[in-house]
């Protein structure tokens, strides 16, 4: 049912639709100007973002690793929340039993004034920071660009330096490198920063501190796997946004069949067709195009009318 705003508008008003529950990713950002996992192959610059996104890469270089999302950090701050995370907003004040899995770090969902009781960030979030140090429990929130004086300069992407210095002695070989040539702010080199110059947590002041994000290869926070559970044990879904994913990280995906499975009906927000975990289902509905535009039209119905009486206020999921 691609782009039927009619039916959708009439299932979303019927007593039919009492439970909502949202699953969020990188699409939902993009009309913010933030780039998707795997938009652009996946690629920040040289650098694959998943290879980045593990403990082993921050194990092995953590100064590169900080300078990646020192980056993310950045553009995120530079963001504003769009259309599309407002509607979800206002859906999570308007609606009493619907719940938000966000598979962004990006904090836009919150930015936007999200109901935070209905809120769960899956994969952690860009501004938490937590220490390194197995015996201390140091959590932080904090905002500040750049968080040490030597992460200052990563507002731009870079390149990988190791390759540019082999294209530049390729370039030597065939024709002489003017000494006055300067690199384009895009290639800024990746510095070596020594852990002393990373975060340090400040309570056991010798650990680095690390993004308290996901990385692969890591469990999810039981707490937050505990409210989706506990959500989806207690209420049968009646309908499940996916917005602006390509439900291919798991097990977050997997709410999609724990959905269906209870027979709950999908609608999928998304530039690209196929993009539900097990290709496109004929039953859903299909919102193709951005996300910041399609949500306000669709949610209209709960976010810009009256109350609705199948889907009452108050504030507990
Ligand atoms: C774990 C934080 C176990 C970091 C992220 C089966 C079951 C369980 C695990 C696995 C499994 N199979 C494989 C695994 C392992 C792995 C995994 O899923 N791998 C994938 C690559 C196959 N999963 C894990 O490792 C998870 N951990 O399972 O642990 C365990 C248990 C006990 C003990 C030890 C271990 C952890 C996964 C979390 C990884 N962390 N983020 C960071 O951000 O730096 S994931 C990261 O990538 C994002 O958070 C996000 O979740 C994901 C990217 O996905 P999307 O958001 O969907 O983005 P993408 O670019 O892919 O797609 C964008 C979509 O938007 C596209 O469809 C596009 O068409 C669309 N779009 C674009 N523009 C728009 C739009 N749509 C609408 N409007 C637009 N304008």
């Amino acid at each position: 049912m691609a782009n039927d705003l009619a039916s959708f508008h009439k299932f979303l008003k019927s007593k039919d639709c009492q439970v909502i529950l949202v699953l969020c990713g990188a699409g939902l950002s993009t009309s913010s100007g933030l780039p998707t996992f795997r938009g652009s192959g996946g690629l920040w610059k040289n650098y694959n973002s998943m290879d980045l996104a593990t403990p082993d890469a921050f194990l092995i270089d953590p100064s590169l690793v900080w300078q990646f999302y020192s980056y993310r950090r950045y553009c995120a701050l530079e963001a504003k929340p769009n259309e599309g995370h407002f509607a979800l907003a206002k859906l999570s004040h308007k609606v009493s039993k619907c719940l938000t899995i966000t598979q962004n770090v990006d904090n836009l969902s919150a930015r936007a004034g999200h109901n935070r009781q209905k809120l769960l960030e899956l994969h952690g979030s860009l501004f938490r920071l937590k220490c390194t140090n197995f015996t201390c429990s140091h959590k932080e929130f904090n905002e500040k660009h750049p968080l040490t004086p030597a992460l200052s300069g990563t507002e731009h992407e870079f390149a990988n330096s190791r390759k540019r210095k082999a294209k530049e002695l390729e370039a030597t070989t065939e024709v002489s490198w003017e000494s006055d040539h300067e690199p384009s702010s895009d290639f800024t080199p990746i510095k070596e920063i020594p852990d002393t110059e990373l975060p340090i947590c400040p309570d056991c002041k010798d650990a680095i501190l690390r993004p308290d994000v996901v990385w692969f290869g890591e469990p999810l926070p039981l707490s937050v796997v505990d409210t989706v559970d506990e959500f989806l044990v207690r209420n049968k879904v009646d309908l499940m946004l996916v917005v602006g994913t390509s439900c291919s990280v798991w097990p977050a995906a997997g709410y999609v069949d724990r959905v269906r499975q209870q027979g709950g009906k999908l609608a999928v927000f998304n530039t690209e067709l196929g993009t539900l975990p097990d290709g496109d289902d004929v039953h859903a509905w299909h919102f193709l195009g951005d996300a910041a535009e399609w949500l306000p039209k669709a949610l209209a119905p709960l976010c810009d009318g009256p109350e609705q009486s199948s889907c009452q206020t108050n504030d507990a999921a």
